[in-house]
């Protein structure tokens, strides 16, 4: 069984689950984790990344995926300051480098990381899901932000992309971002990639861009890695092997007309990161995040997991978001990354891929 299997952890004092938790559940070899308090542009030192070995090691749990090293505006922006940034990046991942970090999952997300307009929505079971209604992400960024900052504010956490920093000047970003359109943020991407690589050859580590969540362009700024020929055209833009992709089948699949399975087919040997996640479609465009089951959604996680099975992938995996189940309440749960859903994810992603290795695909 090459592929290794992982679960993301907020951190100590950030996360109510243990790592003790994540211990129980079968076949976890390694936390995806990440400095949280670290504003994007920051350098992750030595002595911070140290602290969060120890406590990994403990368990004997790998750091070898970092998710996410977030990058700065003026990257993405284009802004003359961006080659400070650039360099903070650069030592960032040569101290990455010093404890065996493999991969790091990132951005390139124009303000927003990944949007919602409902963090738990019933579904019908009891269980609840985070949850996309088109037609309430369309004009109003400031509303939307507000909901999300409400909601951190009454529960004290923080979400990765929505500092509220950043979300204190959301006019003045937007200002910033005007002009830039899908071309200049490609060009932006292109600059920073190739900026980045030599340090990345030299510490053998690979950034894996996450897709855009979801793919397509919101309140009227440009996203990227939306679909099959945007992902064709970023691996081709910029042709290293340390230039790869984090495939998150649930972000990609928002949009029906992905087949996720296809693009696995496809790029399998750039894939360093695999977020496996299943969502279901309503007619009128929104979408409701399910359990990893293949039949409770719309995503083929079980084509999906052929295609990484057949195409002999040994890169990372995890359950992506996972429903919020029992007593996965608001306040005691992060949105999206409870602990039972992606543990039972685990053990369904597990039982398709045992199978396949036992009896062939
Ligand atoms: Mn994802």
């Amino acid at each position: 069984m090459p592929m290794k299997m992982t679960f993301r952890w907020y951190g100590e004092g950030n996360d109510r689950i243990k790592l003790s938790d994540i211990k129980q559940i079968p076949g976890v070899d390694g936390i995806v984790w990440a400095l949280h308090y670290k504003m994007p542009g920051e350098i992750w030192e030595i002595d911070e990344i140290a602290k969060v070995k120890e406590q990994l090691d403990e368990y004997g749990f790998n750091m070898d995926v970092v998710e996410s090293v977030n990058v700065h505006d003026d990257i993405k922006i284009g802004l003359p300051t961006r080659d400070a940034y650039i360099e903070n990046y650069k030592q960032t991942i040569r101290n990455l480098s010093k404890f065996g970090v493999k991969v790091i999952c990132y951005n390139f997300m124009p303000i927003f990381d990944w949007t919602r307009s409902d963090l738990f929505h019933p579904i019908g079971d009891g269980s609840t899901a985070l949850f996309y209604q088109k037609d309430m992400i369309q004009n109003d960024y400031n509303a939307m932000a507000k909901y999300i900052l409400d909601f951190t504010e009454k529960y004290n956490m923080s979400f990765p992309g929505w500092e509220p920093e950043r979300m204190a000047r959301l006019d003045e970003l937007f200002k910033a971002y005007e002009g830039i359109d899908h071309e200049k943020l490609w060009a932006n991407l292109k600059y920073f990639l190739e900026a980045i690589m030599p340090t990345c050859r030299e510490c053998d580590i690979k950034m894996a861009i996450h897709m855009d969540d979801p793919p397509w362009d919101i309140f009227g700024l440009p996203r990227l890695l939306v679909d099959e020929p945007s992902i064709d055209r970023f691996l081709r833009m910029v042709d290293d092997e340390h230039n790869c992709l984090t495939l998150c089948s649930g972000s990609l699949n928002a949009n029906p007309d992905n087949n996720v399975a296809d693009i696995v087919r496809k790029h399998v040997s750039r894939i360093a990161f695999a977020h496996i996640r299943n969502v279901k479609h309503f007619d009128n465009g929104d979408f409701s995040e399910a359990s990893h089951r293949d039949c409770d959604g719309d995503t083929g996680i079980i084509d999906i997991l052929k295609a990484y099975h057949d195409g002999g992938f040994d890169g990372y995996i995890r359950p992506d978001h996972g429903r919020h189940l029992w007593d996965e309440v608001p306040g005691k749960v992060r949105p999206g990354y409870g602990l039972y859903d992606r543990a039972l994810g685990i053990m369904y992603m597990l039982g398709v891929w045992d199978t396949l290795d036992k009896i062939g695909g």
